[in-house]
């Protein structure tokens, strides 16, 4: 079930439905060695949303700016590495689109509490535009909002829903997105939240 959203841009409905157990013991894993954190903007905001990642890159927010790095802040050590299935997961719905060879270095986590939002946005800290980026929607619902290329191109609105996988690539790669406030609601294994795996080549 792959629907188009725009071009270079396809939503897998349900892709990761049987898989989703697998997905959480991996992801409590991660979790235990760099748990979650609200970062700061370089504005100086907290986010909404908390974050971690796992994988040899980790993207970071703080006063000096946006950066993928190798350590936690936190823990100072290297991030977890990422889960086995993460990546053949990831690798495996990417090709399924059409893109080949699709290796992510980094993978953010980002934890959506009732209310948390991520407010439009590109995606440029990486060194590659030509690999796409892959997510992965757990927990509960999530409008997503898919602009073009200036902050005030139109926008669609998608439902991302549990289990639900999107492939970004080629010209949909540079597109303002952003994640509307969660409603209120629970979800019967992730309960008030929603959790979203973002899976990129960074270097
Ligand atoms: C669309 N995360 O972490 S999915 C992000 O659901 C981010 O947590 C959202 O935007 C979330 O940066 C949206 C990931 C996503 C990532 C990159 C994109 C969507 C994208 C690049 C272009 C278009
Ligand atoms: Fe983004």
């Amino acid at each position: 079930n792959t629907l188009l959203m725009a071009e270079d841009a396809w939503l897998l409905k349900g892709y990761l439905l049987g898989n989703g157990q697998e997905l959480l013991a991996a992801l409590e894993q991660v979790i235990q060695q760099s748990p979650f954190r609200h970062m700061l903007t370089p504005g100086g905001y907290s986010m909404s949303a908390s974050m971690t990642n796992c994988g040899s890159w980790g993207w970071v927010s703080d006063l000096n700016g946006y950066r993928y790095q190798m350590d936690d802040p936190i823990t100072q050590s290297p991030w977890p590495k990422m889960p086995a299935i993460f990546f053949e997961l990831a690798q495996q719905a990417a090709n399924s689109v059409g893109f080949e060879h699709f290796s992510p270095d980094a993978c953010l986590v980002n934890r959506y509490g009732v209310g948390a939002k991520l407010s439009l946005h590109q995606d440029k800290d990486e060194t590659d535009f030509s690999q796409p980026i892959v997510s992965f929607s757990l927990g509960l619902p999530a409008m997503f909002e898919f602009g073009g290329l200036t902050r005030d191109a139109p926008k669609k609105v998608f439902l991302l829903e549990h289990g639900d996988v999107v492939v970004w690539g080629g010209k949909s790669r540079l597109n303002y997105h952003g994640i509307r406030s969660i409603k209120a609601g629970s979800h019967p294994v992730l309960g008030e939240c929603r959790i979203n795996l973002t899976f990129r080549r960074s270097q």
